[in-house]
């Protein structure tokens, strides 16, 4: 079997996002996400003028050494735009091997470890009243865990709270618009919010924060001991990674557990992390750490030193991540909780799809491969508009890490 054609598709039904499709000259096709938001053209071209001359002719079995050559053989190694490239063409050849092998990608992985996948939604709203509410919403619907965010007091709008109904966006004009910080008020108020939670909704629900790489690691260890009372499941994105060792701090101070890793593209931005046993669950994705193969390599490592996966799963990340991330969720030994944020109807209509949600859980899909595809006729009634992410300051201008 060979690969006859590579398509990268670029359409926006309510958001962007990049897809890879490959064909094989058997007619069987295989679907990988590439989206990067923001930066979504850089990897479309990384795909059409770097990576799919070079595909064309291979041999779509042969993914491990796919991996390898587009990893090594570009002499330019890592980085979000590349590991993103390769991360679609890495899924888009497990979704053929499985419809090849007549078997969900899940049972090449090793089979079923579990029974579903625990999933955990997003409570968000301006004061701890409506939060409360919001959380009471996911509770109904069985959901078993929620990460809880709301504005602060005194500061006017907060990255990472919803304003528009049920889909979150955060990527919004083509230039960036901007938000502000304030660290004090930040970390006067989120104890507040996490004390009335537990009192609401006691020790059975799953509650995880947040902080977008708001603070330093001293600043991240007073947050966490001040939340020990409350037992949240994680504390996410305490402080920027790009320094590993800044984690040791942390894990000094609070029995809070740590989650870190949306931002991560491969295993050497998170193996000090890992190794020295500095965080609780790493959320690297599908899409932007080298697709299924190097995922997998990034649990394994993970399995060894006590730390549980916590997939990224926000709206930016297509149906066609969600559906591959769930086929590793299911099959590795130490899954820990997947982020599921529901996709607007106009994204699900693009992404046919069979994957689940039931009772706090997503279900992969049984179908031959991932279980998902993508509508190419569907797709190019919604054209690309550019969006990007918020930047954001500190109260006198400075910008700031988030
Ligand atoms: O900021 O997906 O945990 N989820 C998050 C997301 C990310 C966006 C970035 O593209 O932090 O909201
Ligand atoms: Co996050």
């Amino acid at each position: 079997m060979r690969i006859v054609d590579a398509r990268v598709v670029v359409t926006c039904p309510d958001r962007n996002f990049v897809t890879l499709k490959l064909v094989t000259d058997e007619g069987v096709t295989g679907v990988g996400d590439a989206t990067l938001n923001g930066r979504e053209l850089a990897v479309a071209s990384y795909l059409t003028d770097h990576v799919v001359p070079a595909l064309i002719g291979r041999d779509p079995a042969r993914i491990e050494d796919t991996w390898q050559y587009l990893y090594k053989g570009a002499y330019w190694r890592r980085g979000p735009v590349t590991m993103t490239a390769i991360a679609a063409v890495d899924t888009a050849l497990w979704d053929i091997k499985g419809k090849v092998a007549g078997l969900p990608v899940y049972q090449l992985l090793g089979g079923r470890c579990r029974d579903g996948v625990t999933v955990y939604g997003h409570a968000s709203a301006d004061t701890t009243d409506e939060v409360l509410v919001d959380i009471a919403g996911y509770v109904e619907r069985g959901y078993r865990a929620v990460r809880v965010q709301t504005g602060i007091p005194g500061v006017a709008a907060t990255y990472g709270v919803g304003r528009r109904g049920p889909h979150y966006e955060p990527a919004d004009s083509a230039i960036p618009s901007e938000t502000v910080w304030s660290t004090e008020r930040y970390l006067a108020h989120i104890p507040t919010v996490f004390s009335r939670v537990r009192d609401e909704f006691g020790p059975g629900l799953r509650l995880l924060h947040d902080v977008h790489h708001r603070l330093t690691p001293i600043e991240a260890a007073r947050l966490g001991k001040s939340l020990e009372p409350y037992a949240l499941t994680w504390l996410e994105d305490p402080v920027p990674a790009e320094l590993q060792e800044g984690y040791r701090l942390i894990r000094q101070h609070t029995t809070t557990p740590i989650a870190v890793g949306e931002v991560f593209n491969s295993i050497w931005d998170c193996q000090a992390l890992i190794r020295e046993q500095l965080i609780d669950y790493i959320r690297t994705t599908v899409v932007h750490a080298g697709g299924i193969s190097h995922l997998r390599r990034i649990f394994d490592l993970a399995a060894l030193h006590h730390v549980r996966s916590g997939s990224h799963g926000a709206t930016d990340l297509s149906p066609v991540c969600l559906a591959a991330a769930l086929h590793v969720d299911i099959s590795i030994p130490n899954f820990g909780l997947q982020e599921y944020m529901r996709h607007t109807e106009a994204t699900d209509e693009v992404f046919p799809h069979t994957y689940r949600f039931a009772d706090g859980y997503l279900h992969p899909s049984e179908a031959p491969g991932l279980g998902v595809d993508l509508d190419e006729e569907l797709a190019a009634k919604y054209p690309y508009r550019p969006a990007s992410l918020p930047v954001n300051r500190l109260e006198d201008g400075t910008v700031h890490s988030w």
